[in-house]
């Protein structure tokens, strides 16, 4: 924020707060270029239009994240949400439902654009980050970049030495990846519960992995030592972060901002997009306001549009369109090749012995990477449970290569995608999972928990990802530079070009195919 607030001050910035107020409304807006969303992809598009001197406005349903509530802080903790943590909800809906199986996860808050949704469709539900940074201001900062051979295999027709050698080094630059000190991670407490799970995953002859991070380990070690506002190490992450971590608000969107070039309006959602007789696109767009009611609804033209709004976002907006017949050249592809990067959740019960510690970092930093078993290939993250107390719980988000994938309809009844996966393909990743760590308590003779998805002693937790990927795959709903086929000068930038399964966590392999869309349109389709 610090970084936002500082170039708004040195005047290069229009960030849009009137989305507060009731304002009357504005006459149709036109811009060169408009984005939509301010996740990944999106801030990658607006940092290389900016600087590219081509006028871009963003469009955000969320809000900016600036403004401490009465308790001085801009986002509340995991253990103590309130009206901030989630998108427009009268209960909060946590990953992990109960502990014990009590339900003393979730609590009651009071409707508001919080910064957590929980998109849920019939088997699946999709956490995603609303607000100016997307997905950046709610995740766990693991900034891992994929094996090449499986990038291959995802995008067979993208150059993938290329993207090793310019694309994925320039996204890691920008995000401002590091890595956690090795003699401290060994000697802190606050990754005893890491040290302890790669202990287990050892025991049962599996590798384990530090993943990078985009959260500054220099700040996290002052925090340790008493120096720093806690942040990582005061229970926060799902809800947003005070401190230490470069969310894409301190990283692409203050530089894209200090271009002078864009202009970011939020709480403003996309609803249509048509194209206009001159061939130029006309998005419909929402504002609302803080008890979520649409306050005024207006249309922004421009030359060059492009999709950021994530997998969900983007692909809704797309298959909308088709179905609506706004934009009926897009192609059957558009709304397929969906999946969940084969996510499910898990915890094991430890010995008492073997304590994991009251104090535990939010921040991941290892994995256990079994990636090339190719019987069951998993990498699993180790994940933290920060409750303050000693709980023995192991917990996981496990990736897994399950091969399914889902495609979105349009349902003209609710006016939104409906999302076609089933229970049986959520079933094929959590029997890869259960492989992996049936070896694992076998080795260490431990059992799974129970208690913490919900009152009927569910063990994985296979019925919502954090990782959406697909429903417009690169080279088929668009070229092999994200332009929608059908028409010109439309683009997908985000996590939808991602065929379902990247393999690790995907942020990188997001702003680094950003990276590369951008690099080949700028100079092959802005030229005057
Ligand atoms: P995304 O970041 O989702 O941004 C889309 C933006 O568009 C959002 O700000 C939306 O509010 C906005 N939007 C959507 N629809 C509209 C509309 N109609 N009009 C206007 N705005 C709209 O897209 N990934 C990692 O690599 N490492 C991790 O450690 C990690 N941990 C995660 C933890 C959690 C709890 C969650 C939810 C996700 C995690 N992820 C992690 C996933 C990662 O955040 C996600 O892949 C990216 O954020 C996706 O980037 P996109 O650019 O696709």
């Amino acid at each position: 924020m610090a970084a936002l607030q500082s170039a708004a001050a040195l005047g290069l910035t229009r960030v849009s707060l009137q989305s507060a107020h009731a304002v009357e409304p504005e006459a149709v807006d036109n811009a060169p270029a408009v984005v939509i969303g301010s996740g990944y992809g999106a801030a990658v598009a607006a940092l290389r239009l900016g600087q590219a001197g081509i006028r871009t406005l963003v469009i955000e349903m969320g809000r900016l994240w600036d403004t401490a509530g009465p308790d001085g802080k801009v986002f509340c903790a995991t253990n103590a949400p309130d009206q901030r943590s989630m998108w427009f909800r009268t209960r909060t809906e946590a990953p992990l439902a109960t502990f014990l199986w009590l339900d003393v996860v979730n609590r009651d808050i009071t409707a508001y654009p919080g910064v957590l949704d929980r998109v849920r469709f019939a088997n699946m539900s999709v956490y995603v980050g609303r607000g100016v940074g997307g997905g950046s201001l709610v995740n766990g900062s693991m900034a891992v970049t994929p094996l090449q051979s499986y990038f291959a295999e995802q995008f067979p027709t993208v150059n993938s030495t290329e993207m090793y050698g310019t694309y994925f080094p320039r996204a890691r630059s920008m995000l401002g990846v590091n890595t956690v000190d090795p003699a401290w991670f060994e000697s802190t407490e606050w990754y005893r519960f890491t040290r302890i799970s790669r202990k287990h995953a050892e025991n049962a002859g599996l590798k384990t992995t530090f993943v990078p991070s985009v959260y500054d380990f220099a700040y996290m070690q002052r925090e340790a030592a008493g120096t720093a506002t806690k942040s990582a190490l005061g229970a926060e992450v799902i809800y947003g972060n005070n401190h230490g971590k470069r969310s894409l608000d301190k990283t692409y969107l203050a530089s894209a901002l200090g271009t002078g070039n864009v202009t970011i309006h939020t709480m403003e959602r996309a609803r249509g997009i048509r194209r206009a007789g001159d061939g130029t696109y006309v998005v419909t767009v929402d504002r609302i306001d803080d008890t979520g009611r649409v306050v005024e609804t207006k249309e922004y033209g421009c030359t060059y549009l492009f999709l950021g709004a994530g997998s969900v976002g983007t692909t809704e907006l797309l298959v909308r369109a088709r179905e609506k017949g706004t934009l009926p050249a897009l192609n059957a592809s558009v709304g397929g090749g969906w999946g969940p990067n084969g996510n499910v959740m898990l915890g094991r019960a430890n010995h008492l012995w073997d304590t994991v510690g009251a104090n535990q970092s939010t921040m991941p930093v290892m994995g256990i990477d079994d990636w090339s078993n190719t019987d069951n290939p998993v990498f699993a993250e180790i994940a933290p449970l920060p409750t303050g107390l000693e709980h023995w719980v192991s917990l996981y988000l496990a990736i897994t290569k399950n091969p399914q994938r889902a495609s979105f309809t349009y349902d003209s009844a609710t006016d939104s995608a409906k999302l076609g996966w089933s229970a049986a393909q959520s079933a094929v990743s959590v029997s890869m999972a259960k492989k992996l760590f049936d070896r694992i308590n076998s080795a260490n003779s431990t059992i799974y928990r129970y208690d913490l998805f919900g009152s009927s002693s569910k063990i994985f937790a296979d019925d919502f990802t954090y990782h959406p990927l697909g429903g417009c795959v690169l080279g088929k709903a668009t070229d092999d530079y994200g332009r929608v086929k059908g028409y010109s000068k439309l683009y997908v930038t985000d996590g939808s070009l991602v065929p379902g399964s990247i393999g690790v966590n995907p942020f990188v392999t997001i702003t680094a195919l950003a990276e590369r869309t951008m690099a080949r349109v700028l100079a092959e389709d802005t030229a005057p």
